[in-house]
């Protein structure tokens, strides 16, 4: 069973994680999601709109997503691919170069970003149609 593992806050979920989350799952059999908890949103100086909790409940109702852990530490990742040993790493490609480091551990894949949508772009659009 080839284990794939992606990071994220997945706040606002939309339809440029979905894309990554599909493709990420289509690398492999089993796919692992490690959503920032609130209190690393803090240390990304993100303030996520769903609480970790709702993000990790929505996350786990994607078909693509088998398991969902909290991601806490820039310093887990290592941690994270040999404990659940996992095949492969996917990140989208504004993160790329960033992980190159895992490589010593396993597969080190960066998906191009899906154009057009993000979780600050739906803020913005938001507040001017507010
Ligand atoms: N993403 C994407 N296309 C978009 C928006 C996001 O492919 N239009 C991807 C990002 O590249 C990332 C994933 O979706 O791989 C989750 O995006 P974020 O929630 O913004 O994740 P981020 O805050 O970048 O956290 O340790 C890694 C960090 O936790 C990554």
């Amino acid at each position: 069973m080839k284990k794939v593992i992606t990071y994220g806050t997945f706040d606002l979920l939309h339809w440029g994680h979905i894309n990554l989350l599909k493709r990420a799952k289509d690398l492999g059999d089993y796919l692992i999601v490690a959503i920032s908890t609130d209190e690393f949103n803090k240390l990304k100086n993100k303030k996520s709109y769903h609480s970790y909790e709702n993000r990790k409940f929505i996350l786990e109702s994607i078909k693509y997503v088998d398991e969902v852990i909290p991601e806490d530490s820039w310093e887990q990742k290592i941690h994270d691919v040999i404990n659940k040993k996992v095949d492969i790493f996917v990140m989208g490609d504004d993160w790329e170069e960033e992980f190159d480091f895992l490589r010593a551990y396993c597969e080190v894949i960066y998906l191009p970003r899906t154009k057009g949508i993000s979780t600050t772009k739906i803020k913005e659009d938001l507040f001017t149609l507010a």
